[in-house]
């Protein structure tokens, strides 16, 4: 089973100038648990290249960190992934299921209740709560579904799920409390100055939201 406790989703664009290879190792240091690697542009064997390079990197770590791959079921397959990760108008679950059988962990965004429901049914592996809060990391999201929709899909399903969008250090908690067992960044390590440090105040967060209980 996968600790999706946090979860760190790349973003070249987002890197000011550091390759991502060098802030997923950051992050890590840092404390982040499961890793997505998110390619928009770029050549299919550009997104391979890059996908065997971190592969191998968390290959020779003490630990052993997950790699999922955003969107391409082909690429995810090709490089010996962990996972893929799925969009509600990227590949259905069942279809992912066929070509893969269980050799990968399929994860999907989820909007709504429904849709974690047939998410669900279908056989996901996981759930994102897509988003959680407004963000301009990604600009074709659905309607924010707040704490409140976390709560609602934490008591519709019992898969694992994470929440994204939105999260930072100052609200990493509220997620946990609300019920997901872990949450995804993208700008918060991304972007942050010191990848290290910012996984490492967001895993301290997380850690005593729990604790809580
Ligand atoms: N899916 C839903 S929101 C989002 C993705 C990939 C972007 C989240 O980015 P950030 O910077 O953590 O708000
Ligand atoms: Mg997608």
């Amino acid at each position: 089973m996968i600790d999706f406790s946090l979860y760190l989703v790349t973003d070249r664009g987002l890197s000011q100038g550091r390759t991502t290879i060098d802030i997923v190792r950051s992050a890590i240091s840092g404390g982040v648990t499961c890793v997505q690697l998110r390619e928009k542009q770029g050549s299919t064997r550009e997104f391979i290249a890059e996908a065997l390079a971190i592969r191998a990197m968390l290959d020779g770590l003490e630990t052993r960190i997950p790699l999922i791959i955003n969107d391409r079921i082909d690429v995810a397959m090709a490089i010996g992934a962990d996972g893929v990760h799925l969009g509600q108008t990227d590949m259905h679950i069942r279809d992912a299921r066929r070509l893969a059988g269980s050799s990968l962990f399929i994860g999907i965004s989820v909007e709504s209740v429904a849709d974690a429901f047939r998410a669900e049914a279908e056989g996901a592996d996981y759930i994102g709560v897509s988003p959680v809060f407004a963000t301009p990391t990604k600009n074709d999201t659905a309607l924010p579904l707040g704490l409140e929709g976390i709560r609602a899909i934490r008591a519709a399903v019992s898969l694992p799920l994470v929440g994204i969008g939105g999260i930072k250090v100052e609200n990493a908690a509220e997620i946990i409390r609300a019920g997901a067992d872990g949450v995804a960044v993208v700008s918060a390590i991304v972007s942050a100055s010191c990848p290290q440090s910012a996984a490492t105040a967001l895993k301290q967060r997380i850690q005593s939201a729990r604790k809580k209980d």
